[in-house]
């Protein structure tokens, strides 16, 4: 069996704990896919230690020669877009066309972050005093530990460690323990695109390692996504060690569905919300709110296309929607199923894990839709991260967006309607760091913020040009050249 290494200072290394742990596929449990370092304090100091080290150099490289690196970085994700793409499906489940569109977010977001290392823009203003001058400027802020989840192997984690490159800064990522073969993966690419030694480490492990990265006093800014569960427990670490970080947490987005939406349209995006990704996505369409004249029809074209979804190993081409990742995985699926019956709302379709055949040695669970779910449920307001959508009915549209807004969350959303004032009023209106109109939740483009309000985030926003509020701070200059001492506040003023 394939054994794998860490990556630090340039050198692909064996853990210094001697220990390793085993992946396997979740659409084919003895498929195991390899032994990978089960990294301990010892191996977080080493890469911490190369990493600062690094930082005194990589920050004074031009950043336009960074970004050169990381557009080489795109092509060479472009070129291995397939194999990628097979590895990613194989550890983590969701089927080949979509882990293709993951290769394809971290291609974009390499071209985009190499094209903003031209335009990491300062802001100047003029002096209250006479001949002095005002500049600010972006400076990086040192090294970054990046912890991410296992749905997007390759996008989640390019959008922290591309941008966090592109300033300046160094970075020691931690992949999911779920996907460690595209976390090696991605380091390969790094390392022959020419990022100097140190620059990027990569360490396997558990999340009690993940808590060793947050807990190091080295490591300056911790990027995260995952649960929220998890983020609030990071988040007081960095409190208490006076880290910067950037948490992206949670989700449980809402669809609407106005009585006059393009029903066929607005139940194709829901599915696709829903069920893509086998629902694993922070952005995943997990509510559906429904107006109460289109209700019945909804929910029986909706279960109708829904019970017909192929199910199935991501690596064969007829899949539409894989397993879920792990046996703990398909475990809150079951219990939620039970959750909900108990608590009275309505099983529509699906419920079950699927046996028989293949099955047998993989994590598939149906395609599950509730139905008459109302916001005190356990159903309606907690994240479940599987194949299960809760609908509920609205009266109007204020309901609906009350009903949206009933909850901790607020990462995405969308409202289906043909009615121009009922959008604008949705965009206004629901609490959410983005919102779709006519398309489903799910979706986010690289170049554009991303990141919730409430409980799913700490304020920052990835993607886009704002992902460079996280990895850089401030630097102030004030240059006077009137020849004499001006004192600011006094000499201009009685
Ligand atoms: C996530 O689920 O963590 O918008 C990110 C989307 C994807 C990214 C999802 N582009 O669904």
């Amino acid at each position: 069996m394939e054994r794998f290494k860490n990556f630090i200072n340039g050198e692909w290394v064996e853990p210094l704990t001697g220990k390793y742990f085993q992946n396997i596929n979740p659409a084919k449990n003895s498929d195991v896919i390899g032994e990978f370092p089960f990294s301990g304090q010892d191996d977080v100091n080493a890469a911490v230690k190369a990493a600062k080290e690094a930082f005194k150099t990589w920050k004074l490289m031009p950043a336009p020669k960074r970004g050169d690196i990381l557009k080489t970085a795109g092509d060479i994700f472009n070129r291995r877009k397939e194999e990628l793409a097979s590895i990613m499906t194989r550890e983590m489940g969701k089927p080949v066309f979509e882990t293709k569109g993951d290769v394809q977010e971290a291609i974009d977001t390499c071209y985009y972050s190499a094209s903003e290392t031209r335009r990491l823009f300062g802001k100047n203003a003029p002096s209250e005093m006479p001949n002095k001058m005002n500049l600010s400027f972006r400076v990086p802020i040192g090294v970054v530990g990046v912890i991410t989840a296992f749905n997007f192997p390759v996008a989640v984690p390019s959008w922290k460690i591309l941008p966090a490159l592109a300033s300046g800064n160094t970075v020691i990522y931690k992949p999911s323990k779920d996907t460690p073969h595209s976390g090696v993966i991605f380091a390969e690419i790094l390392e022959e695109a020419g990022v100097p030694k140190g620059v990027f480490n990569l360490i396997l492990g558990t999340g009690v390692m993940g808590n060793m990265l947050v807990e190091h006093p080295d490591i300056d800014l911790i990027g995260f996504t995952g649960s929220t569960n998890i983020g609030f427990k990071l988040g007081e670490i960095c409190g208490r060690t006076n880290k910067k970080c950037s948490l992206e947490m949670g989700g449980k987005n809402p669809q609407i569905i106005m009585e006059d939406a393009n029903l066929e349209q607005a139940i194709e995006g829901c599915l696709w919300g829903a069920f893509g990704t086998t629902g694993q996505r922070c952005t995943a369409t997990s509510r559906l709110i429904v107006h109460k004249d289109v209700y019945d029809t909804v929910i029986e074209q909706l279960a109708a296309r829904a019970t017909k979804l192929r199910v199935g190993p991501g690596l064969e081409d007829s899949t539409e929607m894989g397993p879920v990742v792990h046996q703990a995985q398909l475990n809150t699926c079951i219990d939620y199923v039970k959750i909900g019956l108990d608590e009275g709302a309505r099983l529509i379709c699906g419920g079950n894990r699927l046996t028989g055949g293949i099955y047998d040695d993989g994590f598939f669970f149906e395609p599950t839709i509730f139905a008459d779910v109302t916001k005190d449920m356990r159903l309606f307001q907690e994240e479940i991260f599987g194949p299960i959508l809760s609908v509920a009915k609205a009266e109007n549209l204020d309901h609906a967006i009350e009903l949206a807004n009933s909850i901790e969350f607020g990462l995405s959303s969308s409202i289906y309607t043909n009615n121009i004032n009922d959008a604008f009023k949705a965009v206004r209106d629901i609490e959410a760091g983005i919102t779709y109109i006519n398309s489903p939740t799910i979706g986010a483009e690289a170049h554009m913020p991303f990141g919730g309000v409430k409980g799913t985030g700490n304020g920052h926003r990835e993607g886009g040009w704002t992902v460079f509020d996280i990895f850089t701070e401030w630097k102030t200059v004030y240059i006077d050249y009137s020849g004499g001492l001006q004192r600011a506040q006094i000499d201009n003023y009685d």
